[in-house]
């Protein structure tokens, strides 16, 4: 019997974790069907592999990259850690709870370097178009190779989409916006904070990206940064040269004017106004079709698309929980492509997604969206044999993630937690968060190196 072919779009945290659930079943002896992935990038990582680039990459596709010099983790990395791949394994010591972007990204290659899974990936090649044959029950993909710009198509049972959906910005018009004379972009294409030293800087969203991004200015030498929001202000205690103000109403010449009447002068403005779910490659009978949210309509146990169950998607939902739910997705994913579990009616699936989206309704603190997002995760759990971790003590660190935030948003990087995969409790940063200007793996690493040295000596 020909050996059942599955698909994966995107090699980046979650298609990663696709590979490696099918290389765990494989450990165990059990058969696996074909599996192929295709990134239209050409390293694996997604996000946490830093593109400089802006615009479109090398062959002209959408740039991906959303992320930027100058980046650490925004929550405890004990809130991530993949429970089948500690940072104890990977790192040799201890670290600190907030390591930089290349530090994490390291953390992800070491998990998947351990198995053959890059000989799954086809790199440099995007996923054009997909249709789906109700009477084979089979994907045609097609596919753009972009190294030798050659197109072609491949046939699968199952789908697994894992492109991501912080890559396509949610760009906004204010009135006066197209006179401004200064620049004027996305967060998407953000990529350090170094042009706007000495700058007043506007930045619209409340949000993760409109915290970060304004912090990181603010360290890194902006004259001033005014945070505008929409709905509800971050509310955090801000530093002196952070501000927060109601929504910008309009723009004359470079002055922004908002709804309470004050006005202010800006040299620069970045939009952190988040980004749509967009799948260019899916016709609307298999699109996700969603705002940014923890409990997307449409996906059964947050991952099977309910008209066509065989097309499945990663990491859609919106995120306190990243590697490790990727991790629980893909697992019960993949037993389900392995016919180890089997699904529901789809009457019944409506059902369980409709409950779970009445709960998402009901919710209204940040502590309510952690509890949340925690209940699901449980709930993937017992659905899978991956790994069990303790995910009440992950709900409660990210509880206090949010408190140190409120409290000082300058230092909450300098708190440490306590890993539930091996009890290890995180080490200080040698530096201080805010006086750490290198984000670099050799200075986060070797410096710690160096300390332990001297204390030898
Ligand atoms: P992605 O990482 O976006 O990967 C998707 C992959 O799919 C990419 O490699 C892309 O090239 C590929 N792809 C897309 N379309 C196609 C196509 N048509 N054909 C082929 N390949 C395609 N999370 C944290 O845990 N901690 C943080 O500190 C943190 N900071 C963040 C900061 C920023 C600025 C952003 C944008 C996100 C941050 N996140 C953070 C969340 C982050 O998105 C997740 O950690 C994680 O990267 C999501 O993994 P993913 O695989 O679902 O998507
Ligand atoms: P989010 O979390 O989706 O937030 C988007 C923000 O943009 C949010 O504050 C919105 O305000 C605001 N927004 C959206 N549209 C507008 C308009 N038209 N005007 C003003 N403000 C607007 O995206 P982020 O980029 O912050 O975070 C995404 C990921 O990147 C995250 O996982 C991080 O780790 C990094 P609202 O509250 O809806 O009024």
């Amino acid at each position: 019997m020909n050996k059942k072919r599955v698909g994966i779009i995107g090699a980046g945290p979650s298609g990663l974790a696709q590979l490696r659930a099918f290389e765990a079943a494989k450990k165990q002896g059990l058969e696996v069907p074909e599996v192929v992935c295709f990134e239209k990038q050409s390293n694996w990582g997604g996000m946490w592999n830093y593109s400089w680039r802006t615009g479109v990459g090398k062959y002209g596709e959408p740039a991906h990259g959303s992320m930027y010099k100058y980046l650490w983790s925004n929550g405890p990395k004990e809130c991530l850690e993949f429970s089948d791949y500690s940072f104890d394994e990977h790192f040799k010591k201890p670290i600190s709870s907030y390591p930089p972007r290349p530090v994490l990204f390291d953390y992800i290659q070491g998990r998947i370097k351990k198995n053959n899974v890059r000989d799954y990936i086809r790199f440099n090649t995007t996923v054009r178009w997909v249709s789906y044959d109700e009477d084979s029950k089979k994907f045609k993909v097609v596919l753009d190779n972009l190294k030798i710009d050659k197109t072609y198509s491949e046939e699968f049972d199952y789908l697994v989409v894992a492109s991501g959906h912080f890559s396509t910005p949610n760009m906004p018009y204010f009135e006066g916006i197209e006179q401004f004379p200064g620049q004027v972009l996305h967060a998407h294409d953000f990529r350090g904070a170094d042009p706007y030293k000495d700058q007043d800087l506007l930045i619209i969203g409340s949000s993760y990206s409109a915290e970060d991004i304004g912090v990181q200015c603010h360290k890194h030498g902006a004259k001033s940064v005014t945070l505008s929001y929409r709905s509800n202000p971050i509310g955090v205690n801000w530093p002196e040269g952070i501000e927060e103000v109601p929504l910008l109403k309009y723009f004359e010449g470079n002055t922004a004017y908002f709804k309470d009447g004050t006005s202010k002068s800006f040299d620069a403005v970045i939009m952190c106004t988040g980004y749509q779910h967009k799948f260019p490659f899916l016709p609307d009978e298999l699109r996700l079709k969603t705002k940014n949210n923890l409990y997307p309509d449409h996906l059964y146990k947050g991952v099977f698309f309910n008209d066509v169950p065989n097309m499945i998607y990663l990491g859609m939902q919106d995120q306190y929980y990243t590697f490790n739910m990727f991790d629980t997705q893909a697992w019960v994913a993949r037993d389900f492509m392995m016919d180890r579990y089997k699904l529901p009616s789809k009457a019944e699936r409506r059902l369980d997604i409709n409950k779970w989206l009445i709960e998402n309704e009901k919710l209204k603190s940040s502590f309510d969206h952690v509890d949340f997002q925690t209940a699901y995760i449980k709930d993937l759990l017992n659905l899978s044999d991956y790994p069990d971790f303790n995910v009440e003590k992950v709900a409660e660190m990210f509880k206090e993630w949010l408190q140190d935030k409120d409290e000082n948003i300058l230092t909450y990087r300098d708190k440490t937690f306590q890993s539930v995969v091996t009890g290890t409790m995180a080490e200080t940063h040698h530096t201080e968060w805010m006086d750490e200007l290198d984000d670099s793996k050799e200075r986060y690493l070797f410096q710690e190196q160096s300390e332990e040295a001297l204390e030898e000596t």
